[in-house]
Order: structure tokens, then C-alpha cells, then sequence
């Protein structure tokens, strides 16, 4: 497993929270560990997926993931 801290820009309430803890936990092979306002933090699987993935996944909300 690997760890992946990200830094969010856009989200603003436990709604946006929401949304992200459900996309992350959509992407196979991935444990979210804390998801907050402006940032989250996982681990994955790299066999299953990759961190561009995580970021796309965040990003397809409308978000701007980066690697923390
Ligand atoms: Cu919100």
C-alpha cells in the first residue's frame, strides 16, 4: 500500500466532504483515512490504482487536487 496526502482547493463545507470521501472510496484498491475541508489523506493499492487517479477522481467533482 502506498499513502497519498492531497491539498484541495474549492471545497468549502461537510458537503464537499461528502462528495470526496465518495469518490475516493470509489477507486479500487483505496482506504480513505481523513477527509477534510481542503485536504484528505489515503492509502492505496498501487497494483489497482495510481495517484493520478486519486487526483482525477477528486478533480472530476470539480476540486483542484495536488499532492500535499
Ligand atoms: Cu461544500
Amino acid at each position: 500500500m502506498e499513502a497519498l496526502s492531497l491539498s484541495i482547493q474549492g471545497m468549502s463545507c461537510g458537503g464537499c466532504v461528502g462528495k470526496v470521501t465518495t469518490a475516493l472510496k470509489s477507486v479500487p484498491g483505496t482506504t480513505v483515512e481523513t477527509v477534510a475541508v481542503g485536504s484528505a489523506r489515503v492509502v492505496f493499492d498501487p497494483k489497482k490504482t495510481t495517484d493520478t487517479a486519486l487526483i482525477a477522481a477528486v478533480n472530476n467533482l470539480g476540486f483542484k487536487a495536488v499532492k500535499a
